[in-house]
Order: C-alpha cells, then structure tokens, then sequence
C-alpha cells in the first residue's frame, strides 16, 4: 500500500527515486520528460545508454536478461515503471529473453528488495485475437495473437502471482497504441494521447490500494472494444479523443473488412505477423 510519503499532495515532490526502464525508447522518451514533478530523482535505464543528463537523472545501462544487473538496477527504488523489452513481434528467442527472463528479473529484484508497486506496460495484444466485433475487459480470457502478445500475458499472469504471494501491487496498462497520433484506421479506436498515457499512470501511482489492477489505455475514441469498468478504482478518465483526426482515417462502412484479418481482429497487423518469426 502506497504510504503518505507518496501522496500526490504533498509539498515535496512525491518519490525519492523513480525508475524508469525503456528509457531510451518511443513512449521512455516522453515520460522521462514528464515524470520529473513527481519523484526527486528519475532512474532512466536501457539496454542501450541514455545520455545528456540533466539534474533530476541518473541513468543506468542493463539488459532485462542480466539478473544481477537488475538487482543493481532497482536498489533504492520507491516504485518502477516497467516499459522496456520487446515492443514488437519478433522472433521467441529475443522476446524470451527482454520480456519473459526480465519480467522474472525485475520481479525477483521488487520482492526481494522490498519494492512496494510497478506500473507494468502491458500490451493490448494479450487480447488481440479476439474479433473487432467483440467487447472485451479486464475478466475477458486472454487471446493473445503472437509470441510479443505472449510475452506480454506472461508478464500479466507473473505479476499477479507476486501479488498474491507477496502483496506486491502492480497495475498492468494494456497500452492500444500510443503515439503523436494515429497512423491507420484501426488506431482510430486503439489510440492512447500521451497525455492521456501520463494521466493513466498518475492513476495507477497514486491511487492509495491498487493490489493487482489490469486498465486498457486507450483515450476516450468514439469507437471502442475495450470496457474499463473493471478498473473504475483507479479512476482513470480519459481526456483525448481520435475524433480529431477524424478527417484522416474514417471510419467507413467498408472497414473492418470481412476478408482481411488485420481488420477484423482487435490486434491488426499482429495477428498475422507471428508466422515470419516461427523457425
Ligand atoms: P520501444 O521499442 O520504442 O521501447 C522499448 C525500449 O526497451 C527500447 O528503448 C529498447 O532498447 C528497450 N529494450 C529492448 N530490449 C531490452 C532489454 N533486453 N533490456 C533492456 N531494455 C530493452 O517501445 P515503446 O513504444 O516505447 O513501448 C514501451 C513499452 O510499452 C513496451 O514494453 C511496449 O511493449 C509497451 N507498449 C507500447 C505501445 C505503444 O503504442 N507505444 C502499445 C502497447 C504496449
Ligand atoms: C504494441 O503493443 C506495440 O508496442 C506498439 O508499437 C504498437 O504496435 C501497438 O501495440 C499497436 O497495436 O498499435
């Protein structure tokens, strides 16, 4: 449970040290811009190095796969946000080591160095093979439609097992598709603003109780297949909205397409990707 040094109102700024894995990637790239209100120093870590630090940084290189890296990376952590690995399809080897050996890593390193919560960047491609036509939420069976959308079930199920055996609290975001704006059709209903992505994970810092909570990050699209209600708790609401780049991709009668996969499937290009990485 979240105590008073962390409430939001506090004078002084929330954390003592936040960590931030994936730092040097798209959506690391951003937060590391926009977490600094909240924590007196930001962890910013990759497997690749992070430079032009500035006051407020400290950056520490480690591959997910290097287990006494990680040990070493999340000594005198308050909490984690856990956005590096694979963020792709790809094949199972890299993917097993970034986001299968790293979750067990990183979780190893939170239970036994006594970190109390992580905010974990899940993926919408744990359900990606459920049809368009579908609802789905928290509750819903997982579908995942590759090896990427495995990894990221993996990750949900170990969380939770480090919940129940040892009260670590984890809210799992399962992020659509987080970017400047949307980029096709489909997006139009998966898009997350990255103002949005930023108050999903106030939420899910802040909010006192979270045990183990699983929220959909998507910003408020007139189009929706995923219901939120099981995480009302957190209380995340959406300010955005792809209806501003209505003009750009409409959503026509004519999409989803009956006889394209990548259209009918809430995962898109995902679902049929897997079998280019199969040795
Ligand atoms: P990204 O690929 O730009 O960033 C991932 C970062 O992880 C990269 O900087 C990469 O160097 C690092 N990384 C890869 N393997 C690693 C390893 N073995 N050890 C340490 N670091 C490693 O991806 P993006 O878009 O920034 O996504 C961040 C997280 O959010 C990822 O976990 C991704 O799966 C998840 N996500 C992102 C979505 C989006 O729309 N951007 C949608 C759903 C989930
Ligand atoms: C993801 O999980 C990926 O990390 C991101 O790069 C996008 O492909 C996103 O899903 C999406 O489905 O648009």
């Amino acid at each position: 449970m979240m105590t008073e040094q962390f409430s939001e109102q506090s004078s002084e700024k929330p954390f003592n040290r936040l960590l931030l894995t994936g730092a040097a990637g798209g959506l690391g790239r951003v937060l590391r811009e926009r977490l600094k209100p909240w924590t007196k120093i930001l962890r910013l870590s990759d497997i690749v190095d992070i430079e032009n630090l500035v006051p407020g940084e400290e950056a520490q290189t480690c591959d997910l796969a290097d287990r006494a890296g990680v040990f070493e990376l999340l000594k005198d952590v308050d909490a984690v946000l856990h956005f590096g690995g694979i963020s792709v399809e790809d094949k199972f080897e890299p993917i097993m080591q970034a986001n299968i050996l790293g979750m067990y890593h990183l979780y190893e390193a939170v239970h036994k160095l006594g970190i109390k919560r992580v905010i974990y960047a899940s993926s919408s491609h744990v359900v990606g093979f459920y049809p368009t036509t579908e609802k789905v939420n928290a509750d819903s069976p997982l579908r995942p439609d590759g090896f990427y959308g495995l990894s990221k079930s993996y990750g949900e199920a170990l969380s939770r097992y480090y919940y129940d055996r040892f009260s670590i609290e984890t809210v799992c975001l399962r992020i659509g598709s987080s970017f400047p704006e949307p980029r096709n059709t489909r997006m139009m209903v998966t898009y997350l603003s990255y103002d949005d992505l930023l108050e999903l994970i106030r939420a899910a810092l802040f909010t006192p109780k979270v045990g183990h909570s699983i929220v959909f990050g998507v910003s408020d699209n007139p189009a929706k297949w995923w219901d939120n209600s099981k995480a009302a708790h957190l209380g995340f609401v959406p300010k955005d909205s792809s209806s501003e780049f209505a003009g750009r991709f409409p959503l026509t009668a004519n999409w989803p397409a009956a006889d394209d996969m990548t259209s009918t499937y809430q995962g898109g290009p995902f679902v049929v990707a897997g079998p280019q990485y199969q040795d």
